[in-house]
C-alpha cells in the first residue's frame, strides 16, 4: 500500500469517527496523520521497517498499529467495528459538496442511504428537505450540486490535472535522451476540464522514455506501448498520451495535437484553398508533393502566411481569419501584473500572516498587494467584525508606513448577502481602500432573484471589484444564474471592475464571460484569491483563462502601476 492510498485510508477513518460522534481530538488525530502520511519524502514501509512511525507528527502508538495492519493487508479492527455503523458507501455521499460528515450520517440513520444516487431519490421526493436541520433550500442546494458531480463525467477539472502532468514531466526530464517535453490538447489550450492528456517530446533512443514512462508508480495501466506513441492510464484515473517524433518534426507534431479539432479542421480548409496539405507530419505542397518539415511550431503557421495563435485562442473561434490579417493581439502575460488585489490572511481563513503574504508577494515582485479578508457573516471563514477589520486596517497602515518597494492596499472580500446588502455598513466600507465583493451563499437564487442581488452590489459605490462571479467550483458546484447582458452593463457603466480568480478550482470569470464582459465594456482584475503564500503562484492560471477570452493588458486593472490604481480607486462611479 502506498503513502497516497494510506493517506485515504486515515482520511477515511477519519470520516467514519466523525459520523460517529467521536471527540474531536480524535478525529482531528487521523486528519493529521492523513496530512503527515501523505507528505512523507519515503514510503511508509521503508520508515516503519527503522521504527520510525511513532513520533511522525499526528503519528502516536494506536495510528501506528492501524497503518501497520493496512501495511501488512491484516484486517483493521477498528474499520471493521466503524463500518459496522456506517457501511463502505455513506462515506461516498461525501463527495458532494454540500454533505459532510454528519449529514451522511444521519441520512443514512433516517433513510438508510448509502449512495449518491440514494441521495438524489430522497432529495427528489422531498424526504431530505424534511429532515431536521435541512430545509427545501439546502435540499435544493445538494441536488445541484448532484447534477454539477455527475455532469463532470469522466473530464478531470484542469486543477487535478496540473500536479498529475507537473509530476509526470518532472519524472521523465531524468531521462537522459528526451527532449522539447511539451503538454499539447486541451491542457496546453487551459480548458477548464481535460478528457485526457497529451505530452509530446522528442528523442533518438525514444524506447528508453517510452519504458521510464510504463515503469513510473502513478501508472496504472499500460494501454498501448509502442515506440512513437505511448497510452497509459494514471492515477487518479485519467489517460495521458506521450508521442515522441524526430526534433525536425516537433513544430507538426506540437501544431497537430495542441487543437483543438475544430481550429486545425478550419486550419486545413484554409491550406487546401491555397494549395498546401497540412498534417501532423509537415505541409506538403498539393502540386508538386513536397513536405516541409517544421522543428518549430511558429514556423508552421509562417508557412501558412499566418500571424502566430497562442494555443490559449486555438478554440476554432475565428482566430485562423484575425491570424490571416495578421491582427491578433498581444494578449496580456504574466509578466504584466503588478499586483495581486484579492489576498487572505489568518485573520480569516488564510495560512499565512499579513507579513508573510506580503514578503511573498515581494519576492513575486509585486508592486502592490490588497489584502482581503472576509467580512463577519462568513463566520466559518473567521470573518472579521468591525471591531477586527478597523484593527487590522491599522496594523496594515503601520506596516506601510515600515515598507519600501511595495504597497499594502487595506481591503476587504464583503460578502453579498442573499438580499444584496453587503456584510458591512457603507461607513465602514467607506474607510477601506478597496472592496471585493463576492457571494458565497445562497447560491441555488432563480436567475431573477441572482441578478437583482448582483447589480444591488455592483451599483454601490464602495464596491471596486465583483470576486468570483458566478461562484461555481469547476467539477463540483455549478455557477449561479444571472442575466450576463444586465449585470456586464451595470459593471461598465458604474466602472465596477470583474475578477477573473485564478485558482484553478474557479477560473471565474470563465475564458467565454471573459470575452463577454470586455465586449461590454467592463474592466478586469486577474487574482489569486490567496489562501496561502504558495497559492501566490496560481496567477499564471488566471492569465492563461483571460487570455482564452482575448484579454490584453489594458484590460486588466493590476497591469497599472501604482499611481493609475490609486486614480482609479478615487474614480467616479457612474451614475
Ligand atoms: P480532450 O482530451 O477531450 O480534453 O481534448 P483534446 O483537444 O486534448 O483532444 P484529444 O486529446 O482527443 O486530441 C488532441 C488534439 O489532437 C486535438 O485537440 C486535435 C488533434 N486531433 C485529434 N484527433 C483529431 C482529428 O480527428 N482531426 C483533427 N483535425 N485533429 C485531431
Ligand atoms: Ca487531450
Ligand atoms: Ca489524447
Ligand atoms: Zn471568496
Amino acid at each position: 500500500m502506498d503513502n497516497a492510498a494510506l493517506a485515504s485510508l486515515l482520511n477515511e477513518i477519519a470520516v467514519l469517527l466523525e459520523m460517529k460522534g467521536e471527540n474531536v481530538y480524535r478525529v482531528r488525530a487521523y486528519q493529521r496523520a492523513a496530512e503527515t502520511v501523505a507528505s512523507l519524502g519515503e514510503p511508509a514501509s521503508r520508515l516503519r521497517e527503522r521504527g520510525a512511525l511513532v513520533g511522525q507528527p499526528g503519528i502516536g502508538s494506536g495510528i501506528a498499529e492501524t497503518i501497520e495492519q493496512a501495511l501488512d493487508g491484516r484486517p483493521i479492527p477498528l474499520l471493521d467495528e466503524l463500518h459496522r455503523s456506517f457501511p463502505p458507501g455513506v462515506v461516498t455521499l461525501l463527495r458532494v459538496n454540500g454533505v459532510g460528515p454528519k449529514l451522511a450520517a444521519r441520512v443514512y440513520q433516517a433513510f438508510g442511504v448509502q449512495s449518491i444516487d440514494e441521495l438524489e431519490a430522497v432529495a427528489r421526493d422531498g424526504r431530505l428537505a424534511g429532515l431536521e436541520r435541512v430545509g427545501p433550500k439546502s435540499a435544493a442546494n445538494i441536488l445541484r450540486n448532484i447534477e454539477a458531480l455527475r455532469s463532470r463525467g469522466s473530464r478531470l477539472p484542469i486543477a487535478a490535472a496540473i500536479p498529475v502532468v507537473e509530476g509526470i514531466m518532472a519524472a521523465l526530464r531524468t531521462a537522459p535522451n528526451l527532449r522539447n517535453l511539451t503538454p499539447a490538447g486541451s491542457y496546453r489550450r487551459f480548458q477548464e476540464t481535460v478528457g485526457d492528456l497529451d505530452l509530446i517530446g522528442t528523442s533518438d533512443r525514444p524506447d528508453d522514455v517510452m519504458d521510464l514512462l510504463v515503469g513510473l508508480p502513478v501508472v496504472r495501466e499500460v494501454v498501448a506501448h509502442g515506440k512513437t506513441k505511448t497510452s497509459v492510464v494514471v492515477d487518479p484515473g485519467i489517460q495521458l498520451d506521450l508521442r515522441l517524433v524526430a526534433d525536425e518534426d516537433f513544430g507538426s507534431l506540437l501544431q497537430h495535437f495542441t487543437g483543438n479539432q475544430q481550429h486545425n479542421i478550419q486550419l486545413r480548409e484554409y491550406a487546401v484553398a491555397r494549395g498546401m496539405k497540412v498534417s501532423e507530419y509537415g505541409i506538403a505542397d498539393a502540386g508538386s508533393g513536397q513536405v516541409h518539415h517544421f522543428a518549430r511550431e511558429e514556423d508552421v503557421y509562417a508557412h501558412l502566411g499566418l500571424q502566430y495563435m497562442p494555443p490559449e485562442i486555438r478554440q476554432g473561434l475565428g482566430e485562423i481569419e484575425i491570424a490571416a490579417r495578421h491582427a491578433i493581439p498581444r494578449l496580456i502575460e504574466l509578466g504584466d501584473v503588478r499586483g495581486d488585489l484579492h489576498m487572505h490572511t489568518t485573520e480569516s481563513d488564510g495560512h499565512n500572516t499579513l507579513e508573510e503574504m506580503v514578503a511573498a508577494a515581494r519576492a513575486h515582485g509585486y508592486d502592490y498587494i490588497a489584502i482581503a479578508d472576509h467580512s463577519a457573516g462568513r463566520g466559518v471563514a473567521g470573518g472579521l467584525s468591525v471591531e477586527r477589520l478597523r484593527a487590522q486596517m491599522a496594523a496594515i497602515r503601520a506596516l506601510n508606513a515600515r515598507l519600501d518597494g511595495i504597497t499594502v492596499l487595506a481591503a476587504s472580500e464583503v460578502d453579498i448577502r442573499a438580499d444584496g446588502t453587503l456584510d458591512y455598513p457603507d461607513e465602514v466600507l467607506a474607510e477601506l481602500d478597496l472592496v471585493v465583493a463576492s457571494i458565497h451563499s445562497a447560491m441555488a437564487q432563480d436567475e431573477t432573484t441572482m441578478t437583482r442581488r448582483l447589480l444591488a452590489a455592483i451599483e454601490n459605490p464602495h464596491v471596486d471589484i465583483i470576486g468570483h462571479l458566478s461562484a461555481r467550483l469547476i467539477g463540483q458546484r455549478e455557477p449561479v444564474q444571472f442575466d450576463r447582458g444586465a449585470v456586464f452593463s451595470a459593471a461598465a457603466r458604474t466602472r465596477t471592475a470583474l475578477e477573473v480568480n485564478a485558482h484553478p478550482n474557479r477560473l471565474d470569470l470563465k475564458d467565454s464571460d471573459v470575452r463577454l464582459a470586455r465586449e461590454a465594456g467592463c474592466l478586469l482584475t486577474i487574482d489569486t484569491d490567496a489562501h496561502s503564500i504558495a497559492d501566490l503562484d496560481l496567477m499564471i492560471c488566471g492569465i492563461k483563462t483571460a487570455r482564452r477570452g482575448w484579454a490584453v493588458a489594458g484590460d486588466v486593472l493590476n497591469t497599472r502601476p501604482l499611481a493609475e490604481l490609486r486614480a482609479w480607486l478615487d474614480r467616479p462611479h457612474g451614475a
